[in-house]
């Protein structure tokens, strides 16, 4: 069994869903911890419900990035983690740690990636206009939320929508779940980064599969 580990900084509805999906078979790997970098985030409840082992490592607590990401990629040895999922992380990471961990690491961003990488992305959404958004699994890359896409979901954005209408869309219809469906596919060795590119059962993915692609398990 391939060992799960989980990065969250808040609310942890993404991990919920993951902790869900593990629960009803339909992901074959086991919760080695959920790891925290907010001691307040809410997400750790879920965890500690579901009997998942938590650890907060506060990152205001070091003197720097690197020293954060030295800490984590500890943890994450002694964990021996297989996977790393970030899962509303919100702390960006050092190129020596993404490297460590690469071709392991997958992140769920809230947009139609490679459109508004990094912060505020509803807003920036509407700002812009856009007839579609939605969410993007990616592997994790030095290059923040430029990493090769996996999974993307769309819908279709309202004349009534604003940042927080579009933020509840994307997360219950998109982001719930996609990542399922993605950890599922790396957890069963059917997704993987290859030369640069996302690689699923074989086949390069030239353009990210899409909510036509998920099993039925993850509709
Ligand atoms: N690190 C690397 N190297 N590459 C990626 O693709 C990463 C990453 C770390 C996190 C998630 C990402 C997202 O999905 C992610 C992808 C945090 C920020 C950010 O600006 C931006 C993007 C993402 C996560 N963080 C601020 C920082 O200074 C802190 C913001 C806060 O604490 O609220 O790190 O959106
Ligand atoms: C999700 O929308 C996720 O895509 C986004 O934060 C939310 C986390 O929600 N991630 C980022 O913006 C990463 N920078 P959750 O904690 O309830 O899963």
């Amino acid at each position: 069994m391939k060992r799960l580990v989980v990065l969250i900084s808040g609310r942890g509805r993404n991990l919920q869903a993951l902790i869900e999906a593990q629960r009803a078979g339909h992901i074959p790997a086991q919760f080695a911890a959920v790891i925290s970098n907010r001691a307040d985030a809410s997400g750790l409840t879920h965890a500690r419900e579901a009997g998942i082992p938590t650890e907060i490592l506060p990152h205001a607590q070091f003197p720097d990035r690197a020293a954060f990401d030295a800490a984590l990629a500890g943890r994450l040895r002694a964990l021996r983690a297989d996977i790393v999922v970030l899962a509303g992380f919100m702390r960006i990471l050092t190129d020596g740690f993404v490297r460590e961990f690469e071709g392991r690491m997958l992140n769920i961003h809230p947009s139609l990636l490679p459109k508004y990488a990094g912060l505020d992305t509803h807003r920036r959404a509407l700002e812009a206009g856009d007839a579609e958004h939605g969410a993007t699994v990616h592997f994790v890359t030095p290059t923040l939320d430029s990493g090769p896409s996996v999974i993307q979901g769309r819908f279709s954005v309202n004349a009534e929508d604003d940042a927080a209408s579009l933020a509840e869309r994307v997360m219950e219809r998109i982001e719930l779940k996609i990542y399922p469906q993605a950890v599922a596919w790396m957890a069963r060795g059917e997704l993987k980064l290859q030369d640069g590119a996302a690689v699923l059962r074989g086949r390069r993915l030239a353009q990210p599969a899409t909510l036509a692609d998920l099993e039925e398990a993850f509709r």
